[in-house]
C-alpha cells in the first residue's frame, strides 16, 4: 500500500507532465494540492522546472471542465450529446462490445492507441489488448522519438541524449531546441558554455541555443544524414577518430569509411547548403572531445529519420564519445530494475508468434511492428487504412487512452473518418476533446499528479517516483480500468490470456523494482533512487547487438535488406517536393511552446493569455513577395489534402527563406462544435500521413512537406 500523502504538508515527487521528469515538491493544504514547485536537491533537475509543472499540471486536475464520470453518447457519434453512467455500466458495455467484435471479426479487430511505453498506462494498455488476443496497439512514437530509438537499437548505442554536459568540452546540439523543450538541459548547456565548453548547433532555424554557439550549421531541412557523414568523412580523413575505441568496440569501420568518403565536404555542401569550411571546422571541434550529442526531434519523425540518426550515432561512436565522461553515457539502469519496454518483450507477456506476426505493419516494417521490434507497435497509417478498407483484415473497435489522435496524428479528416466508421470506440481522457467527442463511451482519467509512476530515466540515471494525490471525481488510472474490464471479459470467455497480473498500480510499480535493492519507501522519501555506476564498462556489459559491439555496419538492418550503412537518400525529400509549383514553401511543424505540451493546457486561461492563437513563422522576404504583413491571418494549404488551416502570421528571419514553421496540437476547447476547432487551427489537418515513410520505422514526414500560404479574409 502507498504511504498516505499528507493532507497538510509537503512531499517529494517527480513531475510526469513531460519526459524531462523534474524532481518536484508538492504542497498539500486541506487535502488539496496547494502548490507544485521544483526540488532544489534533485540530483538531475537541480531545481530547474517549468510553468507546465507549476501551473499546467494542477490546472488540468482542477479545471472546471474536467471529466469526472464515465459517459455514454446519447445521439449520433460526434453529435455532442452525452449522459452520465456508472463505471459498472461503462465496463459491462465495453466488455460486451469488445467481446462481440472479437467474436465476429477475430481478436485482432480490436486496436488500442496510447502514447508509447514511456508511461505505465501505455504498457498496461498494450498488455490489456494482448490479453484480449490482439497484438495491435498504436503509439505516437513514429512521430516522436521512434527513429532515434530504432537507430540506437540497431547500432547498439543505448546512450543518453546529452546528460553529461557538466563534463563535456563540446556540445553538439542537433535538431533540438532545449530552451523550450527541456529546462534542465537548457540550464546545463548554459552552465557548460559558461565553464568554457564549446557549442555546435545544427539547426535550420535560429534558436536560442544558436546564441551560445561557436559554430552554427544551418542545413536544408531533412539533409542531416549527408551533413553527419560529411563530419565523419573529415574526422576519418584527418585521422581524428578514436582508434582504440573503434578497434576494440566497433564493427564495420572500413565499410563506414568507404561510405563516408562519398560525402566529402563539397558534396555534403551541395546537399545541405552548409559551407564546406564550416563542416570541416565543426568536425575538428567535435573531435576534440569529450563531446556530447544532444539530439532532438528535429531530425526524427521524417521519412529519412533512421538514417539521419544512424549517421550521427556513427559519428558519436568513431570519436569514442560512448560511455565516457563528458560524452554520451550508456544506460545505467540499476540491476534488477525493469523498464516498461522490457515488460513488453518478456516471454511471459507475449502472444503466440503467429498472432504477433499479424501486427498491422509487421510485413512492411519488421523493426517497428514485428515481434522483435522496439515496442512491437502498429504502423499507424496502415491501421487507419485497415479501419477504412478492411485490409489486411477488419479493425472494428478502438480503445484510446493517453493520446489525442485527432490532434496529434497527421491527416485529421482521414483519422476522423476512420473513427466515425468504427463499430465501437472508447476514449479515456481528462476533458472532452476532439478525440473523445468521437467515442461511444468516454472514461474519466487520472491526471499526472493523480498517478503513481515509477520509471528509470536514462538521462538522469535515476529511478523516479511520482506520488499520487487523490483523484478528482471518479477518475481512474489505467490499471483500474484494465483489471475490471479483463475480469468481465474473462467471464464472457473473451480472453486469450490474462497478461495483467497486477491488481493495482502499486503492485505494478513494485514489480518494476522487485529485482533490485530499491524500495518504495526509499522512493517515497526522496522521489528518486540513484545508485553508483561505472563508466566505460564495455567488457562487463557488451553492446546489445549480435556482435556485442557498436555496429557501424548494422547487421539488424542488413538482415531485413535495409541499408546497413548510414546514408542520405534524396528520395523522401524528392517525393514530397514533387508537387505543383503552386505550393512553393516548405513547412516545418512542431515548434514547441513553453506553456503548452502538445494538445495539453489549451483549456487554461493563463496559457491562452500568453499564446492565444496558432502561429505561422515566415521570413520577412517571403512575406514581402506574398504581400503579407506581420500579425495577419493566413491560410495554409498542402497538395492532395482537402483542408486548410487558419494561422496568425509572425515574421522573423530566424526561419530560413522558403521555409515556414508552426507548432502543433492546437484546438479550441471553448468551441461548441465536436471538432472543437481542430480542423481550423491544427496543422495536422493539412499534413499528409500517406507517406513517403521511413523504410525502417514507417515514420511519415511532419516537416518538409510543401505548402502554400495566402491571406485569409
Ligand atoms: N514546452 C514544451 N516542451 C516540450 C514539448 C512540448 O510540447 N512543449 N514536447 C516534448 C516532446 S514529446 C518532444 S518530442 C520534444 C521535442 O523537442 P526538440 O527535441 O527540441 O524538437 P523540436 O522542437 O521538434 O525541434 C527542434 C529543432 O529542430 C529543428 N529542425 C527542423 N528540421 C530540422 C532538420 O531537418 N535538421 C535539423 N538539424 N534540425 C531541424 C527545428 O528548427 C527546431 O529548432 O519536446 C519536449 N518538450
Ligand atoms: N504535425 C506534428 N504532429 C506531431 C508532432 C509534431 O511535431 N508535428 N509531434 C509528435 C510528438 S513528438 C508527440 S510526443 C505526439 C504527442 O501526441 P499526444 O500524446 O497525443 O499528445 P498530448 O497532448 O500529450 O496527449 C496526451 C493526452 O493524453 C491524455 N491522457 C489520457 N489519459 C491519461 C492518463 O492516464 N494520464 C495522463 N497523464 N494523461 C492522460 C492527456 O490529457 C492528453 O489529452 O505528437 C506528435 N505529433
Ligand atoms: S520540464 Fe516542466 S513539464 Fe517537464 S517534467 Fe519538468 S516541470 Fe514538468
Ligand atoms: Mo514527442
Amino acid at each position: 500500500m502507498p504511504t498516505p500523502i499528507p493532507t497538510d504538508g509537503a512531499f517529494k515527487s517527480t513531475c510526469w507532465e513531460c519526459s524531462v521528469n523534474c524532481g518536484s515538491i508538492v504542497t498539500m493544504r486541506n487535502g488539496e494540492v496547494a502548490s507544485i514547485g521544483p526540488d532544489p536537491d534533485h540530483p538531475y533537475s537541480k531545481g530547474n522546472f517549468c510553468i507546465k509543472g507549476i501551473r499546467g499540471a494542477p490546472g488540468l486536475r482542477d479545471h472546471p471542465d474536467r471529466l469526472l464520470y464515465p459517459m455514454r453518447r446519447t445521439g449520433p457519434r460526434g453529435g455532442g450529446a452525452w449522459a452520465r453512467i456508472t463505471w459498472d455500466e461503462a465496463l459491462d458495455e465495453m466488455a460486451e462490445r469488445f467481446a462481440a467484435v472479437r467474436r465476429t471479426h477475430g481478436p485482432e479487430a480490436l486496436v488500442a492507441a496510447t502514447s508509447g511505453a514511456y508511461f505505465s498506462r501505455s504498457v498496461i494498455t498494450a498488455l490489456m489488448m494482448r490479453s484480449m488476443g490482439s497484438p495491435n496497439w498504436m503509439i505516437n512514437q513514429d512521430l516522436c522519438g521512434g527513429c532515434r530509438a530504432v537507430s540506437a537499437r540497431v547500432t547498439g548505442l543505448d546512450i543518453d541524449a546529452g546528460g553529461d554536459l557538466a563534463h563535456t568540452r563540446c556540445a553538439l546540439v542537433v535538431g533540438r531546441n532545449p530552451a523550450v523543450a527541456d529546462p534542465v538541459q537548457w540550464a546545463a548547456l548554459k552552465a557548460a558554455r559558461k565553464r568554457g565548453a564549446r557549442v555546435i548547433v545544427i539547426d535550420p532555424k535560429r534558436t536560442p541555443a544558436v546564441d551560445l554557439a561557436d559554430i552554427w550549421l544551418r542545413p536544408k531541412v531533412g539533409t542531416d544524414a549527408a551533413l553527419a557523414l560529411g563530419l565523419c568523412h573529415v574526422i576519418i580523413a584527418e585521422r581524428l577518430f578514436d582508434e582504440s575505441f573503434v578497434g576494440d568496440w566497433t564493427v564495420g569501420f572500413e565499410a563506414l569509411k568507404e561510405r563516408a568518403a562519398e560525402y566529402e565536404p563539397e558534396r555534403a555542401t551541395a546537399i545541405t547548403g552548409v559551407p564546406a569550411e564550416d563542416i570541416v571546422a565543426a568536425a575538428r571541434l567535435y573531435a576534440d572531445g569529450p563531446s556530447t550529442f544532444l539530439s532532438g526531434h528535429g531530425i526524427d519523425a521524417f521519412a529519412g529519420g533512421v538514417q539521419a540518426f544512424r549517421a550521427y550515432h556513427c559519428l558519436v561512436a568513431i570519436t569514442g564519445n560512448v560511455d565516457r565522461r563528458g560524452g554520451n553515457l550508456r544506460d545505467k539502469k540499476p540491476k534488477g530494475v525493469t523498464s516498461y519496454i522490457e515488460f513488453l518483450h518478456r516471454p511471459a507477456f507475449r502472444l503466440a508468434p503467429e498472432v504477433e506476426a499479424k501486427i498491422i505493419g509487421a510485413d512492411r516494417y519488421p523493426l517497428w511492428s514485428g515481434p522483435k521490434a522496439w515496442q512491437m507497435a502498429c504502423h499507424n497509417p496502415a491501421v487507419i487504412d485497415a479501419i477504412l478498407t478492411g485490409k489486411p483484415y477488419p479493425v472494428r473497435a478502438a480503445y484510446i487512452s493517453g493520446v489525442n489522435i485527432l490532434l496529434t496524428y497527421p491527416d485529421t479528416k482521414r483519422t476522423l473518418e476512420a473513427m466515425r466508421s468504427l463499430d465501437f470506440v472508447v476514449v479515456a481522457a481528462h476533458q472532452m476533446n476532439p478525440t473523445a467527442e468521437m467515442a461511444d463511451i468516454v472514461l474519466p482519467k487520472t491526471t499526472s499528479i493523480e498517478e503513481e509512476e515509477v520509471s528509470y530515466q536514462g538521462i538522469g540515471q535515476s529511478v523516479l517516483l511520482a506520488r499520487a494525490v487523490p483523484p478528482r471525481g471518479e477518475a481512474r488510472c489505467e490499471i483500474d480500468i484494465a483489471r475490471p474490464l479483463l475480469d468481465r471479459m474473462a467471464s464472457l470467455q473473451a480472453l486469450a490470456a490474462d497478461l495483467v497480473p497486477w491488481r493495482s498500480q502499486r503492485e505494478f510499480n513494485e514489480a518494476l523494482i522487485a529485482g533490485s535493492d530499491i524500495t518504495m519507501e526509499e522512493l517515497e522519501t526522496h522521489g528518486y533512487a540513484r545508485r553508483d555506476f561505472t563508466v566505460g564498462d564495455f567488457k562487463a556489459k557488451p553492446f546489445p547487438t549480435p556482435s556485442g559491439k557498436v555496429e557501424l555496419f548494422a547487421s539488424a538492418l542488413a538482415a531485413h535488406d535495409l541499408d546497413p550503412l548510414p546514408g542520405w537518400s534524396g528520395e523522401p525529400i524528392a517525393a514530397i517536393a514533387d508537387v505543383p509549383e503552386a505550393y512553393p514553401l516548405e513547412l516545418v511543424t512542431g515548434d514547441r511552446e513553453k506553456h503548452y505540451h502538445h494538445s495539453r493546457f489549451r483549456e487554461q486561461a493563463w496559457a491562452r493569455k500568453v499564446s492565444p492563437e496558432p502561429r505561422l513563422t515566415m521570413h520577412p522576404e517571403d512575406a514581402q513577395r506574398l504581400q503579407l504583413q506581420d500579425g495577419r491571418w493566413v491560410y495554409v494549404e498542402t497538395p492532395g489534402i482537402d483542408a486548410r488551416v487558419r494561422l496568425q502570421l509572425k515574421l522573423s528571419d530566424a526561419t530560413q527563406k522558403g521555409v515556414v514553421s508552426t507548432g502543433m496540437g492546437w484546438w479550441r476547447p471553448e468551441v461548441a462544435t465536436p471538432d472543437r476547432g481542430v480542423l481550423d487551427s491544427n496543422i495536422n489537418a493539412v499534413l499528409s500521413y500517406s507517406g513517403p515513410y521511413d523504410p525502417v520505422t514507417g515514420s511519415a514526414s511532419i516537416r518538409g512537406q510543401r505548402c502554400r500560404v495566402s491571406a485569409a479574409e
